[in-house]
This record gives structure tokens, sequence and C-alpha cells, in this order.
């Protein structure tokens, strides 16, 4: 018996040493699975036969089955199959493990294993306040000195009229840095700061109970709300109030260097007023109007007031298209189709003020809104008119909201059925891997997360599941991307205060940009397929940046799945 058991152990050892596969090539969710949830790991090259899920306590196969068929993925060049172990429910730690495949990394099966990327999900947006220190208490390693006061930010000439000429100095404080750079955005403020206020007025009582050790905690305001304010604080002084319009950004000419936020000391311009910057304050503002009532109804007064002015000037001026100034160089969030951007505030305006010439106002019959993304803002209307859909005048059509909400919903499963990964990223090619492909499937989730919510359907929530799985390690790169999360974190993001700081460790919660094969940055890549091109280094803006607009959907979807893990 001894003798077998140590033959047993050798070949064992021989066939994981002579294996060309490395941990992790056996690739899955790094964090784990919830007891009753849908569970799939990817083999790579092929693999087909038995796989086991080894007990990490006892090292002894617990559960044990065949892989289905392999596929090949033209975006990833791999040929994969899926081992499928959803019937194991227990809780514990395991790995899985492949005869001539690999295995993976260690994983949990546990309740509540959502929780903490929830909470850091949201607190990479405190990480990233401007106009204020970051106090150990509640950053731990990361705490730093403040950065950008903003108490005097400069008119640029492009946005110079006749009250605030060129070089007219205004306060612009508060607010979050866009990404890796220390930058405010109107644009994609719009997006990122909406997905939060939807995540809280679509999960209330989740939000309302989410301690998330930020200076407001305690106050009478749920931690989430307090950490949206603090953009809305900004937001709010980047409106013109002589005229309504809303400066397209607050910014440095040129990007700082790799430096803290306190060493990054050059002047700070609001530069041009624009359509699209002054509509996407509008819809948030509307937003905020509805959300705030509860709690501070002065601010949703002012932030209703706000919004339609905004509104107004963006309906008398509907073509000032963002056009970046020869001496600036920083972020352009260019764009210039608008429709979209009209729709949305529009909708936003009418749901919160219930007034029909908002909705009148614009033509809402499309039937394939598609995929939201900062310059796409159309389903982000979609998206509040479903969720309030029993709350709208006569004016609206409730057949076509749900219609709208189910033909996306229905879209992004037949990809999830299709897909090699069991994911919805490649519905048109390459085209969902663009840069920040990982915002990209984190609004399909967002979209999917609706469709359950309308139908009770429970598909459309194990695709969302499938995608928070891709997005922690069940993708063709085999990263979790997000920092501080699973066994292999990105490290090198492309931000400036974890470049800076001294500290190994990026700051916590952040979603890396995600793979997409542009390489716009110029750096050296181990891959060039749409989704493995990806480089974990400072170099690599184009795929390692982290981002508001890419980090507020996969808050909304860890908070969703937490609150539906039982369903
Ligand atoms: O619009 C075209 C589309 O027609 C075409 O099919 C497609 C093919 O790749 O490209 C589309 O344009 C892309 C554009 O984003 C719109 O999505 C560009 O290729 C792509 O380079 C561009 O990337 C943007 C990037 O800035 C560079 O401008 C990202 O979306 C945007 O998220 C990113 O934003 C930066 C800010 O400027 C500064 N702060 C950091 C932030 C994140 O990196
Ligand atoms: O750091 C910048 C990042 O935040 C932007 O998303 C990116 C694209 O606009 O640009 C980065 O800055 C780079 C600049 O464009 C070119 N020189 C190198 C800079 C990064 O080190």
């Amino acid at each position: 018996m001894k003798i077998r058991i140590t033959i047993f152990l050798i070949t064992n050892f021989l066939i994981s040493t002579t294996s060309i596969y490395a941990q992790g090539d056996i690739k899955l969710n790094q964090i784990g699975f919830y007891p009753d949830a849908p569970k799939i790991a990817i083999l790579p090259d092929g693999a087909t036969g038995i796989f086991r899920v080894v007990d990490i306590s006892t090292d002894e196969p617990a559960y044990e089955a065949e892989t289905n068929e392999p596929k090949f993925w033209d975006l990833s060049g791999e040929t994969v199959s899926i081992a499928d172990f959803s019937d194991f429910t227990t809780p514990g730690r395991y790995r899985i493990e492949h005869e001539s495949a690999g295995h993976s990394f260690d994983f949990a099966i546990r309740d509540e294993i959502l929780i903490d990327l929830s909470k850091a999900s949201i607190k990479a947006f405190y990480f990233n306040r401007a106009s204020t220190e970051l106090i150990e208490e509640h950053a731990g390693r990361w705490a730093r000195p403040m950065g950008h006061p903003d108490e005097v930010v400069y008119i640029h000439e492009s946005a110079a009229t006749e009250e605030r000429p060129e070089g007219y100095e205004f306060s612009s404080p508060k607010g979050w840095y866009d990404a890796g750079d220390y930058n405010k955005y109107a644009v994609n403020s719009g997006i990122s700061t909406y997905t939060l206020l939807a995540a809280f007025e679509h999960f209330p009582e989740y939000y309302r109970n989410l301690d998330l050790n930020i200076p407001e905690s305690g106050d009478k305001v749920p931690d989430l709300l307090d950490e949206i304010r603090w953009n809305l604080d900004w937001l709010i002084t980047t409106q013109d109030p002589h005229d309504g319009g809303v400066y397209h950004k607050i910014t440095t000419k040129d990007f700082a260097g790799m430096v803290m936020p306190h060493e990054a000391t050059a002047d700070r311009f609001a530069v041009m007023k624009s359509t699209g910057g002054t509509l996407n304050f509008a819809a948030v503002m509307a937003t905020a109007a509805r959300v705030y009532n509860e709690y501070d109804p002065g601010f949703a007064g002012e932030a209703l007031e706000a919004a339609e002015f905004a509104w107004t000037w963006a309906v008398q001026n509907p073509e000032v298209y963002y056009e970046q100034p020869s001496d600036i160089q920083t972020g352009a969030y260019g764009n210039r189709k608008l429709e979209d951007e009209f729709d949305w505030a529009a909708a936003e305006l009418y749901i919160t003020t219930r007034i029909d010439d908002y909705w009148n106002a614009r033509d809402f019959d499309q039937i394939n809104v598609g995929i939201p993304s900062w310059s796409y803002v159309r389903p982000l209307a979609w998206v509040s008119l479903a969720h309030h859909r029993n709350n709208l005048t006569d004016a609206a059509d409730l057949n076509l909201i749900e219609e709208i909400i189910m033909g996306q919903g229905n879209e992004l499963l037949e990809e999830y059925d299709r897909s090699p990964y069991a994911i919805t990223m490649g519905r048109y090619g390459r085209s969902d891997f663009v840069w920040g492909s990982n915002g990209v499937i984190g609004n399909h989730s967002l979209m999917l997360i609706l469709a359950y919510r309308l139908s009770g359907v429970k598909d459309y929530l194990d695709a969302a599941l499938a995608n928070m799985d891709y997005l922690l390690g069940r993708n063709a790169t085999g990263y979790s991307f997000v920092t501080g999360f699973g066994s292999k974190p990105p490290k090198g993001i492309h931000h400036r205060q974890s470049a800076a700081d001294g500290i190994e460790d990026p700051v916590p919660g952040f979603v890396a940009g995600g793979p997409q094969a542009g390489q716009q940055d110029g750096c050296e890549y181990p891959a060039d397929l749409p989704a493995t091109t990806f480089l974990d280094d400072w170099c690599s803006y184009s795929t390692n940046e982290v981002t508001i607009n890419w980090n507020a959907p996969l808050v909304y979807l860890t908070g969703a799945l937490e609150v539906f893990k039982n369903q």
C-alpha cells in the first residue's frame, strides 16, 4: 500500500513537473463562486476528458466530470474547452486539475464572495478624489497628501466670454481624477457618475448599509451617495452661471509626469463649453435630483435647476462640438454625434420632472439601442426609463421600453451561448475589444442585469455572472483584471499615484482597461489579437490604464450580483 501511494505521488509529481502548463493555465474566476451559482473553468489547447475539483485542505478530488467539446475562438486564436462544475456546491477552497492541461489557481466556494470587491470598486473612486488628503484611517498604505485644490482655475481662451474673459479665475474643487491622469472631464464624468447613481437607485437597500470607510461614513447619507457627492460638488462648478453652458474639462495643458497628485502643480484651465459636456451634465444632475431628494432636498433642487439650465443651453447650442485647442494635449473625449446625448438628457429630465415636453422633444422610437459607453449614452436613457417604467406619464411607451431592454439582453445571450469562453464579448468581432474593453463587458453586464430584472429569467443573470468571471480571470490573458483581487492581478496599471507612490501594490479596486489590439501606445506586447493584446505595465495606457467609466459598471455589476446571489 505504501509503495502504491509512493508510486502514485511520484507519477503525480512527474505529471505536474513535466507538463508544459503552469498554474493558472486552467482559467477561472480567481476569487471564486457562490455555492449555488454556475461555475466553469476554461481548459487550453483543445484539452478534453476528465477534470477534477481538488480540495486544497486534503489534496483529494472532491468532484470530477468531463469537459465539453473544444471550440476555436478567433479573437484569441485559441481552442478551448469548458469544465462545468456547477453541480458542485460544497463551500471550501479548491483548484481545478486536468491530466494534460495542468491546474488552476486556488479559488473559494462561499457565500458573499463578491462583497469585498463590491466595496473596493467604489473605494477606488475615493482613492481618485481631487482636492483632499487621503488619511491612513481610510486609505491605509495608500494615504497621500492633498493634490489639486483647484481653488483657482483659469478660463482658457477657448471658453472666454464677456463675463468670464480669458484668464478669469474661479474655483472648481473636488471631483474625481478621470483615470491614470489627473484631469476632470465633464463627458466622462457623465456616464461614470450616472452609473453609480443608477446602482443606488436600483439597489437602495443594499447600498444603504454598505460601509465604505470613507471620511463621511457614519453620517446620515449612505456612503455610496457621499462618494458620488464628491464628484457632483465639482461638476456643478463647471456650469457657467451666466448662460448654463458647461466647460468640457478642467485640465492642465499637458499630461503630468509620473508623479503624485501634490507634485503635479501645473495651472489648471476650464476649456471650451461643449454641447456634449453640457448634455452629460444635464442628464447627471437630473438623475441626482431624484436620488438625493430624500437625503438633501436643497441640493436636489439645485441640481434640477442646473440640469434645466444646461438643457436650455444645449438646445440653443446643439452643435458646439469639442475641438481640442492647439495648446491643450490632454484627453479629448470628442464626439460629433450627439443625438444620443440629447435623448439621454431628455429622458432623465422627463423622468424626474414628469413634464411631457421632455419626452416629446425627442423621437423615442429606437429599437436597437446597443451598449452604453462614454461616447454613446442612448442606452442610459432606456436604463432609467425601464427602472421607472411604472411611474411615467401616459406619454411614454412602456412596450417599447421593455422591447428595447429585452432585445439587448437577447442579443447578448446569443453571444454567451455561442462563445467558447461563455461570455458576451465578441458579438461584433473586434468592436467589443476597443480601448477600455473591460468597461464594455461591464456595460454588457449592466444591460443583462436589467433584462433579468424585467423578465425574471435567470439566463440573463447567469450571463452577467459569467462576465464577472471573465473580469476575474476567465479570459485569454489569464489576469484577474482588478487590482488587489485574485492570484494574478495587474501590478503595473497606468495610474500616476500607483506608479509614483513607491508602494509595490497598486491602489486596489481598479479594473484595468483590458485587451484590445490597437497598441496606440507603441509598447511591446506579448500577443496581438483583440482578446490577448494586454500588457501589465505602466507603458500600456491603451490596455492597462484605469478610469472612472470602467470602474462604474464594475460597481454596478458586483453590487447587483451580491443582491441577486440567492436567486
Ligand atoms: O470612433 C471610432 C470607431 O468609429 C472605430 O470603428 C474604432 C476602431 O478602433 O475606433 C473608434 O475610435 C476610438 C475612440 O476611442 C472611440 O471609442 C479610438 O480608436 C480610440 O483610440 C479611442 O480611445 C479613447 C482614448 O481615450 C484615446 O483618445 C478611449 O475611448 C477613451 O476612454 C480614452 O480616454 C482617456 C482620456 O482621454 C484621458 N484620461 C484617460 C482615459 C482612459 O485612457
Ligand atoms: O497618461 C496619459 C493617459 O492618461 C491617457 O489616457 C493617454 C492617451 O491620451 O495618454 C497618456 O499620456 C501619454 C501621452 O499621450 C503620450 N506620452 C506618454 C504619456 C504617458 O506616459
